[in-house]
């Protein structure tokens, strides 16, 4: 198979945390790099020009290969590896079910990850002074509609979100919540109207696999909530990028309103 395998992740983040358990889950061998997202390392012109234009993690190294989005990744690794075809579908059906998840996921289920990410981590990176609510507002919002889809359709007949066997969306949709669930997101009032997802969840979290790659995530929120540990954090910017409602809070990015001269000089 050739060179090592380098996987470039911060286990805060779920997209790492999932493709990291696909890994796991299929015995592929890699060696982890932990890029400290707590600071600006990953927004660095080398960085980006050495692995990731967008600057995030997760990215795999093969070789003189480089490969980021954790999905891909996941699924490189399935075909480079043959790995089992319930990953990513035994069938036509299950396959375009498979790729149905993953688009519904990214702009709904993932970008409500921002109720947690402004929740938790926000008041360490821009200051205990700034007000939140919109923001996580809108990530709450985005996370209960994509619970009353997950329960209402993806898991209303079905074992595992696809079919029933497990795959990949699984996995990232377990670990976009078990950042909710170390962060205290989801009252139980909110679970006891989504149980086929709760149950599911469980389920999920009962692989042990899951348990490994969220054991950081439980631990180090849990000292967050409990013991009021501040992390610091050195950047200033959002990691979970899509998730701000203007940029009041994160800069270099731009956002409605603000003068952009890109677009101006395209208009010209
Ligand atoms: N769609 C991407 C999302 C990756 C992502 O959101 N990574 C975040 C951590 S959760 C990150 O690297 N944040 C740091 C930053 O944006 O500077 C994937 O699935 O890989």
């Amino acid at each position: 198979m050739g060179s090592t395998l380098r996987y470039l992740h911060h286990p805060a983040s779920q997209p790492c945390r999932a493709a990291m358990q696909f890994m796991l889950e299929n015995n592929i061998p890699f060696e982890e790099e932990v890029v400290d997202i707590t600071t600006d390392i990953n927004e660095k012109p080398e960085f980006r020009e050495k692995y990731n234009p967008t600057g995030q993690v997760p990215i795999l190294v093969d070789g003189d290969f480089t490969i980021w989005e954790s999905a891909a990744i996941a699924y490189y690794l399935s075909e480079k590896f043959n790995c089992p075809d319930n990953w990513w579908g035994r069938d036509t059906q299950e396959r375009g079910h498979i790729q149905q998840f993953m688009n519904w996921y990214a702009y709904t289920l993932r970008l409500g990850g921002g109720a947690f990410h402004w929740t938790i981590f926000a008041p360490m990176i821009y200051g205990y002074d700034k007000d939140f609510s919109a923001e996580i507002k809108r990530g709450r919002f985005l996370l209960y509609e994509s619970l009353d889809i997950m329960e209402n359709y993806w898991l209303k007949d079905r074992e595992f979100v696809c079919s029933d066997v497990i795959s990949y969306p699984d996995l990232a949709a377990c670990q976009d919540l078990l950042s909710h669930d170390a962060g205290r997101i989801i009252p139980e009032s909110v679970w006891d109207k989504h149980p086929k997802t709760h149950a599911w969840f469980r389920r999920m979290l009962d692989r042990p696999h899951a348990k490994t790659v969220g054991a950081w995530q439980y631990e180090n929120v849990g000292k967050i909530l409990d013991d009021g540990v501040k992390f610091e954090f050195k950047r200033k910017t959002a990691v979970l990028k899509g998730t701000e409602l203007n940029s009041g809070h994160n800069h270099g990015i731009s956002y409605a309103g603000q003068k952009d001269d890109y677009i101006q000089d395209s208009e010209a």
